[in-house]
């Protein structure tokens, strides 16, 4: 007799991420969406801001975040880490990372890697980016917009080569309200693991850097180094080791791998 093949879909419970989910087919920026909620009312911590389509979708530094209409995760969460001095503002970049290499991890055969400080990838192809925007209070952080593009059900990408996305790399398409609530759990877990103790992820996110010990090419200032990745101090600067065996650490301004 042939066994019938079930499909056990989970609904991954969280305490608070997630639950309130605001939803449109086109805005310009989910983050800024996110940042201009906040300034007008009060956001429940957890929630979250998705698009279908962004229309001005952006990266770090000035740079362009681009998505298929209705085929990708485009969204925002908001958390208020008050718990977190600037200074240590670097967990969440942390955080949030290990979180989306979680959820990959359940759904890809290959290793996820972070490539610094927070892109996420897999085969030397990034299938994920994030914008975190924090505000202050005196010297800890007031609220924090997790910005998050996660590459799921696009197969071409013409304005970024380098870029691959779930349905690529497992040969199959993904329900996105499922992918939402497997973020939202995985955002959660790790962020009451920082709560708990703030320094827990240094190791696994140290881990997981893509080409860990490997001589790779940097740009510092105008010129190419070659340069071997050694981890992030507690800052989140990147630490390089130099032919001399010498270890310097660089900020985000300061060194960018050349891939
Ligand atoms: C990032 O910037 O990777 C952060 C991207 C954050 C996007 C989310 S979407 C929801 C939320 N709302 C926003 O407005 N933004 C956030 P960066 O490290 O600067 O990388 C940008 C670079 O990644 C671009 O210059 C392209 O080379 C490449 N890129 C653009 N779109 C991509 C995609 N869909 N997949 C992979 N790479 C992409």
């Amino acid at each position: 007799m042939e066994l019938n093949r079930l499909t056990i879909t989970f609904i991954l419970e969280t305490l608070f991420t997630g639950k309130i989910q605001h939803f449109k087919d086109e805005i310009g920026s989910t983050n800024n969406w996110a940042s201009q909620e906040l300034k007008a009312t009060k956001v429940i911590e957890g929630t979250v801001y998705r698009v279908a389509n962004q229309t001005n979708g952006k990266g770090q530094r000035g740079r362009v975040w681009s998505s298929e209409r209705n085929v990708n995760i485009l969204s925002s969460f908001v958390f208020y880490p008050t718990f977190i001095k600037s200074e240590n503002q670097f967990v969440l970049v942390q955080l949030v990372s290990l979180a989306i290499k979680d959820l990959l991890s359940n759904h890809v055969i290959d290793t996820v890697k972070i490539k610094w400080p927070n892109d996420i990838y897999i085969n030397h192809m990034k299938i994920a980016g994030v914008l975190i925007e924090s505000t202050m209070k005196g010297s800890y952080l007031a609220s924090s917009i997790w910005g998050i593009g996660l590459n799921v059900n696009q197969r071409l990408f013409e304005n970024a080569p380098n870029a691959t996305s779930l349905i690529l790399e497992t040969g199959r398409g993904f329900n996105l309200e499922m992918i939402l609530s497997e973020l939202s759990f995985h955002l959660e877990k790790r962020y009451l693991q920082v709560k708990k103790n703030l320094n827990s992820l240094n190791q696994e996110y140290g881990d997981s850097l893509y080409r860990k010990e490997e001589i790779c090419d940097f740009e510092l200032g105008n010129e190419i180094h070659q340069l071997v990745v050694k981890g992030v101090d507690e800052s989140g600067q990147i630490m390089l080791e130099d032919t001399f065996g010498r270890v310097n650490t660089y900020g985000l301004h300061q060194a960018r791998m050349v891939i």
